[in-house]
């Protein structure tokens, strides 16, 4: 019924350069912190943790136009490519931990290396599918999808320390669930390409069930890729995730957010994950890091195998009197 628990391979991207707000930094020790691979081990999941990795500082990274910290985030996501790449040769789901959402380009792109064609599930209130043209605020975290899809490839410049990516990923390949603040240029783009999205409107009016149902297979019936889920923590509502550069009103439920994971792990495809965007600085309150933490980590443990209704591991055996 349940999949088999997979080996988890966990690389931390302290990495905020793809926005201004600082904090997000921290995320990945804050995920370790609350026990990510204590939750993981207690399904069964073997786990490897490949540590965080280092970005060196850019002496000279002057915006391109509107465009902040290119060089920065295309160095930075050249390393995480590489780690990433690493850690799906060595046979494991990986787990990417943010950092800012810009570093799903190496992510994505390293995911790919190794394993070939990708299904893409993005669950995020925002699209992130701006191109440096289109851009209003200069952030790549709003322009990762567009750096990766085949289909804008003439639409972005070639950038600085950018040299190195190619897109590999098609627009039909792709699914976007949670969506409620989208920029224009961003909504063109999805309408132009034909980009299957599940707005947080779709979500209202089907039901979560009915949008897992229907992404599965949506996706599927394009061939069964290894999936790629891209999880913003922003998606989920402001009220049980506050931690987050840019909370946006109306998200989705604890409850649908995670059901999104399990369902995702059930189709047994799942091959990557990035969670991102958690920031401990933007909390007004500790209890706002901890609830938007220990929602990071429930999403996290939901894409191996973790199941509301209880988990035991294969080889359980009742204690005898
Ligand atoms: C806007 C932009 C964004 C996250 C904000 C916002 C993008 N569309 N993504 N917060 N996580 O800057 O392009
Ligand atoms: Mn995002
Ligand atoms: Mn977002
Ligand atoms: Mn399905």
């Amino acid at each position: 019924q349940h999949p088999p628990a997979r080996s988890a391979g966990i690389v931390g991207a302290p990495f905020s350069k793809g926005q201004s707000r600082g904090g997000v930094e921290d995320g990945p020790e804050r995920i370790r912190a609350a026990g990510l691979q204590r939750g993981l081990q207690e399904l069964g999941c073997a786990v490897k943790d490949y540590g965080n990795l280092t970005f060196e500082d850019m002496s000279r990274d002057e915006p391109l136009g509107l465009l902040k910290s290119v060089r920065a985030v295309g160095a930075a996501n050249q390393k995480l490519s590489q780690a990433v790449r690493a850690v799906k040769e060595d046979g494991h789901t990986a787990v990417v931990l943010g950092g800012d959402h810009s570093l799903a380009i190496g992510s994505i792109h390293g995911h790919s290396a190794a394993v070939g064609e990708l299904s893409v599930v993005w669950v995020d209130a925002h699209a992130d599918i701006n191109t440096p043209l289109t851009t209003c605020t200069g952030n790549i975290h709003g322009q990762p999808v567009s750096y990766l899809l085949h289909e804008l490839r003439s639409k972005v410049p070639v950038l600085p320390n950018f040299s190195w990516l190619k897109p590999c990923v098609s627009a039909a390949d792709v699914v976007f669930i949670g969506l409620r603040d989208v920029d224009p240029a961003e909504h063109y783009i999805l309408k132009m390409l034909g980009v299957k999205t599940f707005s947080m409107s779709e979500v209202d009016q089907l039901g979560v069930a009915r949008v897992m149902e229907e992404t599965c297979d949506y996706l599927s019936a394009r061939g069964k890729k290894p999936i790629h889920l891209s999880y913003d923590i922003d998606a989920i509502d402001p009220s049980v995730a506050p931690a987050t550069g840019t909370p946006v009103v109306g998200g989705l439920t604890y409850r649908e957010g995670v059901y999104i994971t399990e369902h995702l792990c059930q189709t047994g495809l799942l091959s990557a994950v990035d969670l991102v965007e958690v920031n401990p600085l933007r909390g007004q309150t500790e209890e706002d890091v901890r609830s938007t933490v220990s929602t990071a980590i429930d999403l996290l443990l939901g894409c191996f195998g973790r199941v509301r209704e209880g988990n035991h591991l294969p080889d359980y055996r009742l204690p005898k009197p």
